[in-house]
Protein backbone atom coordinates (compact mmCIF):
# COMPACT_ATOMS: atom_id res chain seq x y z
CA UNK A 1 0.00 0.00 0.00
CA UNK A 2 1.35 3.76 -0.89
CA UNK A 3 2.14 5.36 2.36
CA UNK A 4 0.02 8.57 2.76
CA UNK A 5 1.79 11.92 1.85
CA UNK A 6 2.70 14.34 4.31
CA UNK A 7 0.56 17.13 5.15
CA UNK A 8 1.47 20.86 6.41
CA UNK A 9 0.78 24.19 6.52
CA UNK A 10 -0.46 27.06 8.29
CA UNK A 11 -3.32 27.79 10.52
CA UNK A 12 -4.17 31.22 11.89
CA UNK A 13 -6.99 31.34 14.60
CA UNK A 14 -9.07 34.65 14.55
CA UNK A 15 -11.96 35.88 15.98
CA UNK A 16 -13.22 38.69 18.05
CA UNK A 17 -11.59 39.30 21.76
CA UNK A 18 -12.32 36.71 24.46
CA UNK A 19 -13.97 34.18 21.97
CA UNK A 20 -10.73 31.48 23.36
CA UNK A 21 -8.46 31.67 20.58
CA UNK A 22 -5.65 31.18 23.12
CA UNK A 23 -6.96 28.87 25.13
CA UNK A 24 -7.98 26.24 22.11
CA UNK A 25 -4.38 27.01 20.61
CA UNK A 26 -2.87 25.91 23.82
CA UNK A 27 -5.12 22.98 24.10
CA UNK A 28 -4.26 21.78 20.38
CA UNK A 29 -0.62 21.63 20.92
CA UNK A 30 -1.36 20.37 24.79
CA UNK A 31 0.76 22.71 26.67
CA UNK A 32 0.47 26.90 27.95
CA UNK A 33 2.20 29.19 25.49
CA UNK A 34 -0.19 31.84 24.87
CA UNK A 35 -1.63 33.82 28.06
CA UNK A 36 -5.35 34.02 28.71
CA UNK A 37 -7.85 35.72 30.38
CA UNK A 38 -11.49 36.75 30.93
CA UNK A 39 -10.71 40.27 29.74
CA UNK A 40 -11.01 41.20 26.19
CA UNK A 41 -7.73 42.05 24.24
CA UNK A 42 -5.46 39.73 25.99
CA UNK A 43 -3.05 38.29 23.21
CA UNK A 44 -1.56 41.66 21.40
CA UNK A 45 1.09 39.55 19.21
CA UNK A 46 0.78 37.27 16.84
CA UNK A 47 2.06 33.57 19.08
CA UNK A 48 3.26 30.93 16.74
CA UNK A 49 2.97 27.15 17.49
CA UNK A 50 3.71 24.05 16.31
CA UNK A 51 1.22 20.49 16.38
CA UNK A 52 3.07 17.51 15.49
CA UNK A 53 2.21 14.00 14.32
CA UNK A 54 2.98 11.33 12.50
CA UNK A 55 0.63 12.04 9.08
CA UNK A 56 1.68 15.93 9.06
CA UNK A 57 2.35 19.24 10.65
CA UNK A 58 0.47 22.74 11.07
CA UNK A 59 1.87 25.68 12.54
CA UNK A 60 -0.94 27.28 14.71
CA UNK A 61 -0.60 31.24 15.10
CA UNK A 62 -2.57 32.82 17.20
CA UNK A 63 -4.07 35.92 16.95
CA UNK A 64 -5.04 39.63 18.76
CA UNK A 65 -8.73 39.92 18.93
CA UNK A 66 -10.30 41.69 16.04
CA UNK A 67 -12.33 45.21 17.52
CA UNK A 68 -12.64 48.51 16.92
CA UNK A 69 -9.25 50.03 17.77
CA UNK A 70 -9.09 53.17 20.46
CA UNK A 71 -5.41 53.90 20.00
CA UNK A 72 -1.78 52.88 18.27
CA UNK A 73 -1.60 49.74 20.72
CA UNK A 74 -4.97 48.74 19.44
CA UNK A 75 -4.65 49.11 16.03
CA UNK A 76 -0.98 46.95 15.60
CA UNK A 77 -2.91 44.40 17.08
CA UNK A 78 -5.95 44.32 14.51
CA UNK A 79 -3.29 45.08 11.75
CA UNK A 80 -1.71 41.92 13.31
CA UNK A 81 -4.48 39.54 13.40
CA UNK A 82 -6.17 40.72 9.88
CA UNK A 83 -2.83 40.37 8.25
CA UNK A 84 -2.33 36.58 8.99
CA UNK A 85 -5.61 35.61 7.32
CA UNK A 86 -3.79 36.49 3.25
CA UNK A 87 -0.34 34.08 4.84
CA UNK A 88 -1.68 31.04 5.94
CA UNK A 89 -3.68 28.16 4.67
CA UNK A 90 -6.55 27.91 6.69
CA UNK A 91 -8.40 30.41 8.51
CA UNK A 92 -10.06 29.04 11.93
CA UNK A 93 -13.00 31.93 12.76
CA UNK A 94 -13.74 30.90 16.31
CA UNK A 95 -17.26 32.34 17.43
CA UNK A 96 -19.13 32.41 20.63
CA UNK A 97 -22.33 30.10 20.81
CA UNK A 98 -25.29 33.06 19.77
CA UNK A 99 -27.46 33.28 17.05
CA UNK A 100 -26.83 37.03 17.40
CA UNK A 101 -24.21 37.93 14.67
CA UNK A 102 -22.81 41.67 15.36
CA UNK A 103 -21.00 44.20 13.59
CA UNK A 104 -17.85 42.92 14.92
CA UNK A 105 -18.67 39.29 13.01
CA UNK A 106 -19.49 41.32 10.02
CA UNK A 107 -16.59 43.03 9.99
CA UNK A 108 -14.35 40.15 9.93
CA UNK A 109 -16.72 37.97 7.41
CA UNK A 110 -16.14 41.27 5.53
CA UNK A 111 -12.42 40.85 5.57
CA UNK A 112 -12.63 36.95 5.12
CA UNK A 113 -14.56 38.02 1.74
CA UNK A 114 -11.04 39.59 0.84
CA UNK A 115 -9.36 36.28 0.56
CA UNK A 116 -9.77 33.43 -0.49
CA UNK A 117 -7.80 30.82 2.07
CA UNK A 118 -10.70 28.41 3.24
CA UNK A 119 -12.60 29.45 6.44
CA UNK A 120 -13.53 26.66 9.25
CA UNK A 121 -16.17 28.40 11.57
CA UNK A 122 -15.06 26.84 14.90
CA UNK A 123 -18.16 27.78 17.39
CA UNK A 124 -16.13 27.49 21.13
CA UNK A 125 -17.37 27.37 24.44
CA UNK A 126 -20.37 24.87 23.74
CA UNK A 127 -20.33 23.39 26.89
CA UNK A 128 -22.03 26.78 27.96
CA UNK A 129 -25.20 25.75 25.81
CA UNK A 130 -27.68 22.70 25.60
CA UNK A 131 -26.59 20.36 22.87
CA UNK A 132 -29.91 20.75 20.63
CA UNK A 133 -28.87 24.32 20.59
CA UNK A 134 -25.89 23.89 18.57
CA UNK A 135 -27.60 23.57 15.09
CA UNK A 136 -29.02 27.00 15.37
CA UNK A 137 -26.17 28.69 15.79
CA UNK A 138 -24.37 26.96 12.92
CA UNK A 139 -27.66 27.88 10.50
CA UNK A 140 -27.38 31.50 12.05
CA UNK A 141 -23.34 31.61 10.67
CA UNK A 142 -23.79 30.06 7.37
CA UNK A 143 -26.13 32.68 6.21
CA UNK A 144 -22.81 35.23 6.46
CA UNK A 145 -20.43 33.28 5.01
CA UNK A 146 -19.85 30.39 3.18
CA UNK A 147 -17.80 28.20 5.16
CA UNK A 148 -15.22 25.09 4.24
CA UNK A 149 -16.70 23.49 7.50
CA UNK A 150 -18.10 24.30 10.66
CA UNK A 151 -16.71 22.39 13.82
CA UNK A 152 -18.12 22.89 16.92
CA UNK A 153 -15.99 22.63 20.31
CA UNK A 154 -15.46 23.57 23.69
CA UNK A 155 -11.85 24.53 24.42
CA UNK A 156 -11.46 24.29 27.92
CA UNK A 157 -13.12 21.08 27.87
CA UNK A 158 -11.40 19.44 24.87
CA UNK A 159 -15.03 18.40 23.52
CA UNK A 160 -14.77 17.62 19.87
CA UNK A 161 -10.91 18.94 19.23
CA UNK A 162 -9.63 15.89 17.48
CA UNK A 163 -12.27 16.23 14.96
CA UNK A 164 -11.32 20.29 14.41
CA UNK A 165 -7.47 18.52 13.98
CA UNK A 166 -9.02 15.92 11.53
CA UNK A 167 -11.02 18.33 9.94
CA UNK A 168 -7.91 21.18 9.30
CA UNK A 169 -5.90 18.38 7.87
CA UNK A 170 -8.47 18.16 4.74
CA UNK A 171 -7.21 21.42 3.97
CA UNK A 172 -3.91 21.12 4.19
CA UNK A 173 -1.61 20.51 1.08
CA UNK A 174 0.92 18.05 0.90
CA UNK A 175 4.00 19.79 2.36
CA UNK A 176 7.61 19.24 4.28
CA UNK A 177 7.89 19.08 8.27
CA UNK A 178 8.70 22.61 8.58
CA UNK A 179 9.48 21.89 12.03
CA UNK A 180 11.59 19.18 14.16
CA UNK A 181 9.20 17.64 16.19
CA UNK A 182 10.72 19.10 19.04
CA UNK A 183 9.43 22.39 18.23
CA UNK A 184 6.33 23.93 20.14
CA UNK A 185 6.70 27.75 19.06
CA UNK A 186 8.66 30.58 18.42
CA UNK A 187 8.51 32.49 21.28
CA UNK A 188 11.58 33.20 23.06
CA UNK A 189 11.28 32.19 26.78
CA UNK A 190 11.99 36.12 27.79
CA UNK A 191 8.99 36.53 25.90
CA UNK A 192 6.86 33.78 27.29
CA UNK A 193 8.07 34.86 31.21
CA UNK A 194 7.20 38.64 30.47
CA UNK A 195 3.82 37.12 29.16
CA UNK A 196 2.67 35.24 32.21
CA UNK A 197 3.86 37.94 34.77
CA UNK A 198 0.94 40.14 32.48
CA UNK A 199 -1.55 37.07 32.55
CA UNK A 200 -1.25 37.39 36.24
CA UNK A 201 -2.07 40.93 36.76
CA UNK A 202 -4.87 40.52 33.62
CA UNK A 203 -6.31 38.18 36.41
CA UNK A 204 -5.96 39.73 39.60
CA UNK A 205 -6.30 43.20 38.56
CA UNK A 206 -10.22 44.89 37.87
CA UNK A 207 -11.16 46.55 34.65
CA UNK A 208 -9.50 49.90 33.01
CA UNK A 209 -6.15 49.09 34.60
CA UNK A 210 -4.80 45.83 33.05
CA UNK A 211 -5.16 47.00 29.21
CA UNK A 212 -2.68 49.67 29.96
CA UNK A 213 -0.12 47.61 30.98
CA UNK A 214 2.85 46.34 29.91
CA UNK A 215 5.81 43.77 31.12
CA UNK A 216 9.41 44.43 30.26
CA UNK A 217 12.11 41.97 31.54
CA UNK A 218 14.87 43.67 32.59
CA UNK A 219 17.55 41.66 33.32
CA UNK A 220 16.92 37.51 33.33
CA UNK A 221 20.39 35.05 34.06
CA UNK A 222 20.92 32.06 35.46
CA UNK A 223 23.32 31.76 38.14
CA UNK A 224 26.53 30.06 37.95
CA UNK A 225 25.91 26.78 39.72
CA UNK A 226 22.79 26.68 37.68
CA UNK A 227 20.70 26.81 40.98
CA UNK A 228 18.82 29.24 40.58
CA UNK A 229 17.62 31.84 37.23
CA UNK A 230 17.28 35.55 38.81
CA UNK A 231 15.08 37.97 37.10
CA UNK A 232 13.89 41.41 37.51
CA UNK A 233 11.03 42.36 35.30
CA UNK A 234 8.99 46.29 35.26
CA UNK A 235 5.18 46.38 34.99
CA UNK A 236 4.70 49.38 32.99
CA UNK A 237 1.29 51.49 33.18
CA UNK A 238 -0.58 54.83 32.36
CA UNK A 239 -0.78 56.56 35.67
CA UNK A 240 0.34 57.05 38.70
CA UNK A 241 -3.41 56.03 40.68
CA UNK A 242 -2.68 52.73 38.66
CA UNK A 243 0.55 52.21 40.17
CA UNK A 244 -0.78 52.36 43.57
CA UNK A 245 -3.23 49.70 42.84
CA UNK A 246 -1.47 47.56 40.88
CA UNK A 247 1.20 47.49 44.51
CA UNK A 248 -1.90 47.37 46.50
CA UNK A 249 -1.61 48.10 50.38
CA UNK A 250 1.46 47.20 51.93
CA UNK A 251 2.58 45.81 48.65
CA UNK A 252 -0.12 42.89 48.80
CA UNK A 253 -0.90 43.06 45.15
CA UNK A 254 2.35 43.14 43.31
CA UNK A 255 3.39 40.19 45.92
CA UNK A 256 0.80 37.94 44.48
CA UNK A 257 1.10 38.81 40.66
CA UNK A 258 5.21 38.12 41.78
CA UNK A 259 4.43 34.78 43.86
CA UNK A 260 1.70 33.50 41.14
CA UNK A 261 3.76 34.27 37.91
CA UNK A 262 6.97 32.93 39.96
CA UNK A 263 5.39 29.33 40.23
CA UNK A 264 4.32 29.35 36.50
CA UNK A 265 8.04 31.09 35.23
CA UNK A 266 9.33 27.81 37.18
CA UNK A 267 7.12 25.21 35.43
CA UNK A 268 8.29 26.60 32.44
CA UNK A 269 12.10 27.22 32.39
CA UNK A 270 12.07 24.18 35.07
CA UNK A 271 14.16 25.64 37.46
CA UNK A 272 13.86 27.63 40.99
CA UNK A 273 13.52 31.31 40.14
CA UNK A 274 14.05 34.55 42.16
CA UNK A 275 11.87 37.63 40.29
CA UNK A 276 11.97 41.07 41.53
CA UNK A 277 9.12 42.95 40.48
CA UNK A 278 8.86 46.89 39.80
CA UNK A 279 6.40 48.93 38.85
CA UNK A 280 6.82 52.25 36.26
CA UNK A 281 4.60 54.86 35.21
CA UNK A 282 5.12 56.17 31.20
CA UNK A 283 1.86 58.21 30.56
CA UNK A 284 -0.16 56.98 27.44
CA UNK A 285 2.33 54.96 26.06
CA UNK A 286 -0.35 53.03 24.14
CA UNK A 287 -0.18 56.00 21.89
CA UNK A 288 3.43 56.09 21.31
CA UNK A 289 4.79 54.63 18.42
CA UNK A 290 8.45 54.44 20.28
CA UNK A 291 7.20 53.29 23.65
CA UNK A 292 4.78 50.42 21.86
CA UNK A 293 8.06 49.42 20.38
CA UNK A 294 9.73 49.20 23.18
CA UNK A 295 7.73 47.48 24.93
CA UNK A 296 7.78 44.19 21.98
CA UNK A 297 5.09 45.64 19.38
CA UNK A 298 7.11 46.25 16.49
CA UNK A 299 5.17 46.72 13.04
CA UNK A 300 7.37 45.75 11.18
CA UNK A 301 7.27 42.14 12.57
CA UNK A 302 3.75 41.99 11.22
N1 LIG B 1 -16.82 27.94 29.22
C1 LIG B 1 -15.81 28.06 28.37
N2 LIG B 1 -14.94 29.10 28.51
C2 LIG B 1 -13.92 29.19 27.63
C3 LIG B 1 -13.72 28.27 26.58
N3 LIG B 1 -12.64 28.64 25.89
C4 LIG B 1 -12.16 29.75 26.48
N4 LIG B 1 -12.93 30.09 27.54
C5 LIG B 1 -12.74 31.23 28.44
O1 LIG B 1 -12.89 32.44 27.71
C6 LIG B 1 -12.02 33.45 28.23
C7 LIG B 1 -11.17 34.03 27.10
O2 LIG B 1 -10.25 33.05 26.66
P1 LIG B 1 -8.96 33.44 25.81
O3 LIG B 1 -8.39 32.17 25.29
O4 LIG B 1 -8.07 34.35 26.57
O5 LIG B 1 -9.66 34.26 24.61
P2 LIG B 1 -8.99 34.95 23.33
O6 LIG B 1 -9.92 34.76 22.19
O7 LIG B 1 -7.61 34.46 23.14
O8 LIG B 1 -9.01 36.48 23.77
P3 LIG B 1 -8.07 37.72 23.24
O9 LIG B 1 -6.65 37.29 23.32
O10 LIG B 1 -8.40 38.81 24.18
O11 LIG B 1 -8.53 38.02 21.85
C8 LIG B 1 -11.19 32.79 29.33
O12 LIG B 1 -11.78 33.11 30.57
C9 LIG B 1 -11.32 31.31 29.02
O13 LIG B 1 -11.20 30.47 30.15
C10 LIG B 1 -14.66 27.17 26.47
O14 LIG B 1 -14.60 26.31 25.60
N5 LIG B 1 -15.68 27.14 27.39
MG1 LIG C 1 -5.84 35.44 23.14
Amino acid sequence: MKKQEYKSGFVTLIGRPNVGKSTLMNHLIGQKIAITSDKPQTTRNRIQTVYTEEGGQIIFLDTPGIHKAKNKLGEYMVSTAERTMREVDVVLWLVEPTTFIGAGERHIAEQLLKVKTPVILVINKVDTVKREEILKYIEAYKDIYSFADIVPVSALKGENTKELIRTIFKYLPQGPMYYDEDTITDQPEKQITAELIREKALRLLSDEIPHGIAVAIDSMKERKDGSMMDIDATIVCERDSHKGIIIGKNGEKLKQIGMQSRREIENLLDMKVNLKLWVKVKKDWRDSDFLIKNYGYDKREI
